[in-house]
């Protein structure tokens, strides 16, 4: 692969060799930026990083003529257990785009209402134990729980297979590895040459092979016919039996394997992360809180239980608004990389050599002064249609971009617009230990220990939308 390490001239270059990017990588480049400005290049043990979040040469980045996907050092490292997965598979490789044209149409939004029922099945399972912590009174841990709910959501919906995480007190052993295997990927980044790591590459073996074990246990429960459920057209399905439209052959084992690793890891972790962050600004801001309230309200009044129908879930406008100013603020994927295909100037003005590789920082890509002059403030009308048809939609991007852009948006949209619209239906969340945020980054992004407790709306607390006004004022618990 090529990989140059010439630096155009005369941008702000920021050597952290001393400090290394130590354990929030994305956050210490968040911080650079801030300093120097939307275009930089960072040093590390003479490798040089350029960072880009100038809208501009973001927009230009997105020209797939000029530039593709680079998998850079952090997917480089995900490719030891990834492999040739959609997620991690360079832009020439065979296999990207034989599993791209087969599982396309397990993604495409018709194929959501098939997913529907699996994800309702995975938000009651939830609420059942946020009831139980609400009536104790106990704190909910958002993050763990939301990763509980993404990793089921996947399994069930795409696989068929129940990693039953709301049974188990810790987290179930796979993600354990895979947040291993995460942080592993990215604080390789960090070693000082010459220092021993036998020990960290060793364990990291054992995780890896654990995630191609239980891999291997989902596949035999289908093959076996053990697994329950799920047809030929689930995610499992298509990668067992589809054939590619062009030669006729179906995905080998190995890709297969690495395939079901890439959207077990692709499809939880950064879906619960951006619910998580959803529901720490919804209990930041009341008022955002009740316009979504008064959006679940409406379509669903009083009912105790109710069973939001696929349909119902499109209606959700501004819940959806919400999240995606949740993702504004903090892309759960917050960076991704493109690569010049030949020699060009990056926005006309920065020399780029083909194979060269610049790294988007979606966090501040989202806080460049396109996003008005207090982008900091989380507000969901930023996304209401007529303010999104006004901007560049190359100013919002956390789903990646072009052709290797996010497969799996439209899932996570749906599974979390759901389960968002259900919670504030059903609870009132309160900030009782007056979080403040720790974004942790294990690749993907996540606020640290956030907890919350819930009260339980009752019919007195519904936002009815026939009366004046709409919005009341509800009551301490
Ligand atoms: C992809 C993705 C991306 C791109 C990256 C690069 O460029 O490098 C991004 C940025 C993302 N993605 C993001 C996200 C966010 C969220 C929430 C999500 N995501 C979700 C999900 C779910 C699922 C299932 C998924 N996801 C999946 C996926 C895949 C498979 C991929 C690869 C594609 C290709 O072809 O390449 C992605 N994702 Fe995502």
């Amino acid at each position: 692969r090529p990989h140059t390490t010439d630096t155009p001239t005369d941008l702000p270059l920021v050597d952290i060799t001393a400090t290394g990017p130590g354990r929030t990588p994305i956050q210490q480049a968040m911080e650079l930026m801030r300093e120097h400005g939307p275009l930089f290049v960072r040093r590390l043990h003479g490798r040089d990083t350029l960072f880009v979040a100038d809208l501009d040469l973001v927009t230009d980045l997105a020209d797939e003529r000029r530039f593709g996907k680079h998998v850079g050092p952090a997917l480089e490292n995900v490719r030891e257990f990834a492999s040739d997965g959609l997620f991690t598979a360079y832009d020439d490789e065979p296999n990207w785009a034989k599993a791209h044209d087969i599982l396309m149409p397990a993604f495409a939004l018709g194929s959501m209402r098939s997913y529907h029922p699996a994800m309702l099945k995975v938000a009651r399972r939830l609420i059942d134990t946020w009831d139980r912590a609400a009536r104790a009174g106990q704190p909910v841990n958002v993050p763990d729980d939301m990763t509980r709910m993404t990793l089921d959501t996947i399994g069930l919906a795409g696989f068929g297979y129940d990693f039953g995480s709301f049974e188990r007190d810790e987290p179930h052993p796979f993600v354990e590895s895979m947040v291993r295997c995460l942080e592993w990927s990215m604080t390789r980044l960090a070693r000082v040459p010459g220092e021993d790591h036998t020990a960290a590459d060793a364990a990291f073996k054992a995780d890896a092979d654990h995630l191609a074990q239980v891999v291997d246990d989902v596949i035999a429960a289908r093959t076996s016919g053990t697994g329950g459920g799920a047809g030929d057209d689930d995610l499992l399905g298509l990668m067992l039996t589809a054939r590619h439209p062009a030669d006729g052959t179906t995905l080998d084992t190995t890709n297969i394997r690495n395939q079901v690793i890439t959207f077990l890891i692709a499809g939880h972790e950064t879906t619960s992360g951006a619910m998580s962050f959803a529901l720490y600004h919804l209990a930041k801001h009341p008022t955002a809180l009740r316009l979504v309230q008064r959006e679940a309200d409406a379509l669903w009044g009083d009912t105790p239980d109710p069973e939001p129908t696929y349909d119902e879930v499109g209606r959700l406008t501004y819940t959806r608004q919400v999240l995606n100013e949740a993702l504004r603020l903090w892309p759960t994927a917050a960076a991704f990389s493109r690569q010049a295909l030949a020699d060009t100037l990056l926005g006309g003005r920065v020399p780029l050599k083909a194979g060269q590789s610049v790294v988007v920082l979606a966090p501040m890509l989202h806080r460049q002064p396109v996003w008005g002059d207090n982008p900091e403030l989380f507000d969901p009308s930023r996304f209401t249609p007529e303010a999104e048809a006004a901007r560049s939609v190359h100013a919002f991007k956390p789903f990646g971009t072009g052709e290797r852009a996010c497969i799996g948006r439209q899932f996570a949209l749906h599974e979390a617009t759901m389960l968002l619209a259900m919670l504030v239906h059903r609870y009132r969340p309160h900030d009782h230990a007056d979080y403040r945020l720790a974004v942790k980054e294990t690749l993907t992004l996540k606020p640290e220990g956030l907890t919350l407790t819930l009260s339980p709306r009752t019919p007195a607390d519904r936002v009815h939308p026939d009366l004046p006004g709409a919005v009341r004022t509800e009551t301490a618990p």
